[in-house]
């Protein structure tokens, strides 16, 4: 499907955004930059705004979604806004009994840990949601108006990142009925009742798809699946039992396109992002997926296998490193380590002109964190290492 002429990658206002040229393999004046969690509790405006509200509730109030994914854009100069939701709010949306509980996470009513659990979640058809998320369509849409005059020395207005989570982490949550640490459930479930696992392994594929796509139709520029808790897999099992739910959850974005005739054929373009030429000089590209995992280094190339264009990757694994793991051509987002922030300057400064230096052997890189903005961080640290990434050279 091609994508409205008013969406902001078909309107070319944000196609050669440094955050999406870096997402297809190019360079562009400077390193593009924008951090996890770079919404919420480290910005005292976030907190301001919050008090009194409920998480989700703030999630599906489309007025302080956007107001809470702009605050950072405008405070930091981030190349790029990442929208202020979760990914237990398609759940919500459909139904599920789930809350957000402060300083904890995801909580749901229960555990949906066997196959009669389960069966109570695949009762429910996901297409519910595409009428459900309609508070998520037009936060994105208040979102991405405000985007559009926003451009932070660049030359195009600034890109919003829409996300999901991905089928493993959603599972991991909904099978333990909350956090965990090494996700037992899902790991023994997986193995136990593999018939029980394929089903919601299915079922959290086409919900999270399709919250993502509701994200992109109304004008997010790029989309980043998480995979937070992939890290507790084995290959051998993400590769059989969780990659073809991802690569299903992708699906849902992957014929997302593009129409351009300007820089489909640009010197130094990798295929990172499809590119298919028309025989007219124009080209359709498709919208660009990152996929991120914590704890993820031995999946990597698996990672990247599922569909997506770029990979994130977490403090473990040095870029140059992981640029071996995911093969040659492949653009890199990460990976400066969040405990750094709170470290004196000269600390902080060589470990970003580290993480700088690593990413130059990709095709691509997009400075970030290697997880979450810990909640304690002063924002200040944040705004500084965005003008540092700027001012090195790409
Ligand atoms: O009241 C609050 O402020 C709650 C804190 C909070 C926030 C700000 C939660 C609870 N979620 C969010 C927003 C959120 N969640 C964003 C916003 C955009 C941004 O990055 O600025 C995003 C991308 C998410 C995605 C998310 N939620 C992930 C994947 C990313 C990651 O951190 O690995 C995960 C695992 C969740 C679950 C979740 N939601 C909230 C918490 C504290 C957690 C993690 C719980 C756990 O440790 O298991």
């Amino acid at each position: 499907m091609i994508l409205p002429p008013q969406h902001p990658l078909a309107a070319g206002r944000t196609s050669d955004s440094r955050l999406v040229r870096a997402y297809r393999g190019e360079r562009s004046d400077t390193t593009p930059v924008w951090f996890m969690r770079q919404a919420g509790r480290s910005l005292p405006e976030y907190r301001e705004l919050r008090v009194g509200t409920r998480m989700l509730d703030a999630c599906l109030d489309p007025a302080m979604a956007a107001e809470i994914t702009l605050q950072p854009v405008r405070r930091h100069g981030v190349d790029a806004g990442i929208f202020f939701s979760d990914i237990v709010v398609p759940l919500k949306l459909v139904g599920v009994d789930v809350e957000i509980q402060p300083g904890r996470g995801p909580v749901f009513g229960k555990a949906y840990a066997d196959a009669s659990a389960v069966a109570e979640l695949t009762a429910i058809d996901p297409a519910d949601l595409d009428e459900a998320a309609a508070p998520i369509a037009e936060a994105v849409r208040r979102t991405v108006a405000e985007l559009n005059a926003i451009d932070n020395g660049s030359g195009t207005a600034t890109p919003l990142i829409g996300f999901a989570g991905a089928p493993f982490t959603l599972a991991a949550y909904l099978t333990e009925g909350g956090p965990s640490k090494d996700h037992l459930a899902a790991r023994t479930l997986m193995h136990a009742d593999p018939g029980a696992w394929r089903a919601l392994m299915h079922w959290t594929a086409e919900l999270t798809g399709r919250f993502l796509r509701t994200q992109v139709l109304a004008g997010a520029s790029a989309a980043q699946l998480f995979d937070s808790w992939a890290g507790a897999l084995s290959l051998a099992d993400y590769e059989q039992l969780v990659a073809p739910a991802s690569a299903r959850a992708l699906s849902f974005v992957h014929d997302l396109a593009y129409s351009t005739d300007t820089g489909a054929t640009d010197a130094g373009a990798t295929d990172a992002a499809t590119d298919v030429s028309n025989g007219t000089g124009a080209a359709t590209r498709s919208v660009p997926v990152v996929h991120f995992g914590v704890g993820t280094g031995e999946l990597l190339g698996a990672m990247r296998g599922v569909g997506a264009d770029a990979v994130g990757v977490d403090y473990r694994v040095p870029l140059d490193v992981a640029a071996e793991r995911v093969g040659a051509g492949v653009p890199l987002q990460g990976n400066l380590d969040p405990a750094l922030l709170a470290a004196p300057w000269p600390v902080l400064d060589r470990a970003v002109r580290d993480v700088l230096a690593r990413g130059a052997v990709a095709p691509g890189h997009v400075f970030n964190l290697g997880h979450g903005v810990p909640p304690a961080t002063d924002p200040t640290a944040l705004t500084r290492i965005v003008e540092l990434v700027h001012e090195a050279a790409a």
